[in-house]
C-alpha cells in the first residue's frame, strides 16, 4: 500500500552533482489534476485535524474521498481560526501529493547526491556517529533546532537523555523582543485582543492580514463594523492598513518615538485613565518625567509623521479608552527587526497602560490557559535534567540575562559550528538555510558539521546539506501531541492526527525518536506509545484521547470575563520602570534608542530594505507550492516595492528590474513603483529566494532579505536584527 502510488526506489534518480538531484520525472499538479479525477462515487470521510502550514495550527475538518484528500474546513469554534481557512490552509492540501516529497530516509553521498536507505540503517549510522561525538567532544557539542510545535516537549526530553542543554528555536528570528517586553512590563508574554468590543485598535508593524492570524483577522473586521477605529503604523500600505480608516506611514526604525510621543501627549493633557495607572502600575511619576523630552515635534523629526497626527492619535485614542488597544506585536517592529525593538515593546505595553485596558472589555487580556498533564514518572522514568549552559551564551546571566532557555539564538549555530563548539545538529521543521541571516555563513557553519540530521519532508535548502534526512509524514499522513494553543477567550485543547494514510516510507516525528533512541543509548525514555503519552497529558483535562480524536477539538470552558487586571512582575503590578531590568543595571523605562543603521539620505541609491509575509506564503516555504506560486506569478507580487519619486532619481519605471546589493548580498529584483511605501526604504516580500534545487516549484524565484542581511546580535537579547539592512538600488 504505501509506495505503489508513489515512485519505487529503483526508479529514484539521482542527478548529477553540477545538476543537482532530479528525484522523480513526476508531473506537477495542476489546478484540479487531482480533485476532478473522474472516478466511481467514493466513501466521504471527515478527520478533525490540525493545518500545519504555519504556526497557527488552525483546526481544520479534512474530508477524504476514498483514500484521497479532497477538502477542507474550518473548525467553528476553535480559538484560533473559528472556521476559517486560509488559502495556504487549502492548498496545502495538495502537498501532499508533491512529486518533490522525500520518500524515504536518504543519506547524502556527495553534493546534492542521495541514496535511499532503510530507516533500520538510518538509525544505527545516527547513533554510532552521535555516540562518538559525544564521547569525543561532549554532549554539549549536540544541538536540536526546531520550530516548537506540540512536538516539542519530545525534542527536550530527546536532548535531555543525550545530556545537551542545546535546544533552539526559531524564536531569535521572529518574536524575542515581543515576548520578553511584554514579560518584563505586564508579566505575561502574549496578552490576548478583545478586537470585537474595541473602539479603537493601532496597528504598530503589525499586519494579521497577511501575516495571518485568522482569528484576529475576523475580530478586527467585526469590530471596525461595529464602528471601531481602525490605524494602522506601517512604512507602507498594509494590507491590515487596506482595511482601516487610517494608513500613518511612519519612517522605519522609529515607531519607538511615536509611541513615547502618544504616552508625552495623554500625560501632559491628563487623557490617560488615571485610576488604572493609580491602581495598577508602577513607576508613573519616573514614566512621565522621563517622556516629558518626547514631545510630538520631537517625533515629527524622527518618526516623519507629522506632529498633529501623533496629537490626534493620542486623543482619539485617549478619548476612546479603556476600550482603546494596540497589538501586541509579533514579528514586524515589535519582533526581532531592530536595534530598539525590545524598548518599543515595553513603551506600546505602556501606552496601553495609559490607556488602562487590561482586563478590560475592548482591550487587552491573558487568555485561560490550560494545564495539560505529564507521564506518570514510575512507569516512564525522566532523563536526569541537564543544567549546563547553552554553547551560543544565550543562558549567562552576564551576557544575555533575559533571553528565555530553549530557544537559543539560532542564528548563532554556523559561528559555534565553524569554531568547533558544535559538531552535531538535529534540525526538525526549520530550515535555517533559507531562514537565517547571511546564507553564505550560514551554508560554511553548517557544512563543517560533522552530523546534521533533518527531518523534513522535502529537500529543503538545510535538508539538502545534511548527511541524513529522516522524512517526517506530512500532516495530514500522522498523529501528532495534543496542543493546547488553541485557547482565546476559553480553554481548548485539539490534536493533530491522520487523515490518510502514509504515502511513502515516512513516520511520524514521535515514531522516529522512539525507534531511534534505543541506537543513541537511551531507549529507556521513550518506551511509552504516542497514545500513551496524549493520554498523560488529557488526564487532568476530564477528557479521553477518544473524544479528542473524534472531535479534534475540545472547548473546556473557563471562559474569560473582565475584571480586575492581575500582573505578575516582581511589584505585581504594570511596571513602567521595570524592577527586573533596573536589577540588571539595564534600562528600565522605555527610552528613545536610535535603530542601528539609517541609510545616507544624500545618496539616492540607498535606501533601508524592509520585508513583510503576503497571506499565501509561509516564511519562504511554501512557494514551492505550485497553486501559490501561481497567485504570485499571476499578480506580479514578487516585486520590490519602491516610492515613484525615488525611482524616477534611479531612472526606474515600474516593473524595471533593479539590482539590490548590501555588505553581505547581491540579488535582482523588478521594480513596483507605488506611493504606498515611505521613500527611504524598499520593501521585499518575504517569502522568496528558494535555492535548494530539489524544490523544483519554488526554485529560484525571487530574493530574500536574509541574502542581505549581515550577522547580527542585538546586545540585550541577541536576536536577528532583520530590519537593520541598508541597500544600494541600482536600474540593473
Ligand atoms: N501568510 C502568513 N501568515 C503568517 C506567517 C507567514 O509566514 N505567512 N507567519 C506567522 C509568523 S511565524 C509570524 S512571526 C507572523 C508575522 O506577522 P507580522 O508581525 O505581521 O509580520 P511581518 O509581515 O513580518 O511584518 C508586519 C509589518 O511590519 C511592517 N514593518 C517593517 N518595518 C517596520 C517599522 O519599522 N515600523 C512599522 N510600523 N512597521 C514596519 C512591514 O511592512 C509589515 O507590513 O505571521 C504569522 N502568520
Ligand atoms: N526568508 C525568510 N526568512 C525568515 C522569515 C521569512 O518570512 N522569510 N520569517 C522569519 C520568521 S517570522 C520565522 S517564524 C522563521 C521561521 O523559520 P523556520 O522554522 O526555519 O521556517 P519555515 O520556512 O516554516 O521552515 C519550516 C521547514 O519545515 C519543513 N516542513 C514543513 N512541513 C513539515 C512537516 O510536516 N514536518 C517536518 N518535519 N518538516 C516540515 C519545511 O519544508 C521547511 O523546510 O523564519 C524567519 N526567517
Ligand atoms: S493560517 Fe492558514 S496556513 Fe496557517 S494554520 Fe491557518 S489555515 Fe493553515
Ligand atoms: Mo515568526
Amino acid at each position: 500500500m504505501k509506495k505503489k502510488r508513489g515512485i519505487s526506489r529503483r526508479k529514484f534518480l539521482i542527478g548529477s552533482a553540477a545538476g543537482g538531484a532530479t528525484l522523480l520525472a513526476g508531473s506537477y499538479l495542476r489546478p484540479n489534476s487531482w480533485a476532478a479525477k473522474p472516478k466511481a462515487p467514493e466513501a466521504v470521510k471527515l478527520t478533525p485535524t490540525l493545518c500545519d502550514g504555519c504556526g497557527n495550527w488552525c483546526a481544520i475538518n479534512v474530508y477524504t474521498k476514498g483514500d484521497r484528500v479532497w477538502k477542507a474546513e474550518g473548525n467553528l469554534i476553535a480559538g484560533n481560526n473559528v472556521g476559517r481557512i486560509c488559502a495556504k490552509g487549502h492548498a496545502l492540501l495538495h502537498e501532499a501529493y508533491n512529486p518533490d516529497r522525500i520518500k524515504s530516509p536518504l543519506k547524502r553521498v556527495g553534493p546534492n547526491k542521495f541514496e535511499p536507505i532503510s530507516w533500520e540503517q538510518a538509525f544505527k549510522e545516527i547513533g554510532e556517529k552521535t555516540r562518538q561525538i559525544s564521547e569525543k567532544h561532549g554532549p554539549e557539542s549536540l544541538f536540536w533546532l526546531h520550530y516548537p510545535e506540540g512536538n516539542a516537549a519530545l525534542a527536550q526530553r530527546f536532548m535531555t537523555a543525550l545530556g545537551s542543554p542545546n535546544v533552539f528555536s526559531h524564536g531569535s528570528t521572529c518574536f524575542l523582543p515581543r515576548n520578553i517586553g511584554w514579560w518584563l512590563t505586564t508579566g505575561s508574554s502574549k496578552p490576548e485582543h478583545d478586537f470585537e468590543n474595541t473602539r479603537f485598535m493601532l496597528f504598530i508593524g503589525r499586519n494579521p492580514a497577511a501575516g495571518l492570524q485568522l482569528r484576529q483577522l475576523k475580530d478586527m473586521a467585526a469590530g471596525r463594523d461595529r464602528g471601531a477605529r481602525m490605524v494602522v503604523v506601517d512604512p507602507r500600505f498594509s494590507e491590515a492598513a487596506s482595511m482601516g480608516h487610517q494608513w500613518i506611514r511612519i519612517r522605519p526604525g522609529t515607531d519607538l518615538a511615536l509611541m513615547l510621543a502618544i504616552a508625552h501627549v495623554m500625560i501632559k493633557e491628563g487623557t490617560y485613565q488615571k485610576d488604572f495607572v493609580e491602581k495598577y502600575t508602577q513607576g508613573f511619576e519616573e514614566f512621565a518625567s522621563q517622556v516629558e523630552q518626547y514631545t510630538p515635534e520631537w517625533a515629527e523629526e524622527k518618526t516623519s509623521i507629522p506632529r498633529d497626527t501623533i496629537v490626534n492619535l493620542a486623543r482619539e485614542m485617549a478619548a476612546a479608552a479603556p476600550r482603546a488597544v494596540i497589538h501586541r506585536g509579533y514579528h514586524g517592529a515589535m519582533g526581532t527587526q531592530y536595534k530598539n525593538s525590545l524598548q518599543l515593546v515595553r513603551a506600546v505595553a505602556c501606552v496601553n497602560g495609559l490607556l488602562g485596558n487590561f482586563n478590560q472589555l475592548g482591550g487587552l487580556f491573558e487568555p485561560p490557559k490550560v494545564k495539560l498533564g505529564s507521564l506518570d514518572k514510575e512507569r516512564f522514568p525522566a532523563p536526569p535534567k541537564v543544567d549546563g549552559p547553552m554553547v551560543d551564551g544565550s543562558t549567562d546571566p552576564e551576557r544575555y540575562p533575559l533571553t528565555p532557555k530553549g530557544h537559543g539564538l539560532t542564528h548563532a549555530i554556523p559561528e559555534l559550528a565553524i569554531e568547533g563548539k558544535l559538531k552535531a545538529g538535529f534540525v526538525y521543521h526549520n530550515n535555517p538555510l533559507r531562514t537565517n541571516p547571511n546564507p553564505a555563513r550560514v551554508i560554511e557553519g553548517y557544512k563543517k558539521l560533522e552530523l546534521l540530521v533533518s527531518f523534513d519532508y522535502v529537500l529543503s535548502e538545510t535538508a539538502s546539506v545534511a548527511h541524513y534526512i529522516l522524512p517526517e509524514s506530512y500532516y495530514l499522513e500522522r498523529d501528532d501531541v495534543v496542543h493546547s494553543n488553541h485557547c482565546y477567550k476559553s480553554k481548548q485543547v485539539a490534536i493533530r492526527q491522520a487523515v490518510i494514510k502514509p504515502l511513502y516510507d515516512t513516520k511520524p516525528l514521535f515514531h522516529i525518536l522512539r525507534e531511534m533512541a534505543p541506537h543513541l543509548g537511551i531507549g529507556k525514555y521513550f518506551t511509552c506509545t504516542l497514545d500513551e503519552y496524549n493520554e498523560a497529558l488529557l488526564a487532568p483535562l476530564g477528557v479521553t484521547l477518544e473524544r479528542l480524536k473524534k472531535e479534534g477539538l475540545i472547548d473546556l470552558g473557563g471562559e474569560w470575563k473582565p475584571g480586575e487586571p492581575k500582573f505578575s512582575t516582581p511589584s505585581e503590578k504594570l511596571e513602567f520602570v521595570s524592577s527586573t531590568l533596573r536589577d540588571l543595571n539595564l534600562p528600565a523605562m522605555p527610552a528613545w534608542e536610535e535603530p542601528l543603521v539609517v541609510p545616507n539620505r544624500t545618496d539616492p541609491h540607498s535606501f533601508r530594505l524592509i520585508h513583510g509575509k503576503q497571506a499565501h506564503q509561509t516564511h519562504a516555504r511554501t512557494v514551492n507550492q505550485s497553486y501559490l506560486k501561481e497567485i504570485t506569478l499571476v499578480n506580479d507580487l514578487g516585486r520590490v516595492w519602491i516610492h515613484p519619486d525615488r525611482a524616477k532619481a534611479l531612472n526606474v519605471r515600474d516593473g524595471d528590474c533593479m539590482t539590490i546589493s548590501s555588505s553581505v548580498g547581491k540579488g535582482r529584483a523588478r521594480a513596483r513603483v507605488t506611493d504606498g511605501i515611505h521613500p527611504e526604504c524598499v520593501f521585499l516580500p518575504s517569502g522568496y529566494g528558494v535555492f535548494s534545487r530539489n524544490l523544483k516549484t519554488g526554485f529560484g524565484y525571487g530574493i530574500s532579505y536574509n541574502d542581505f542581511l549581515p550577522t547580527y546580535f542585538e546586545p540585550v537579547l541577541g536576536h536577528t536584527m532583520s530590519g537593520e539592512i541598508i541597500v544600494r538600488i541600482e536600474k540593473t
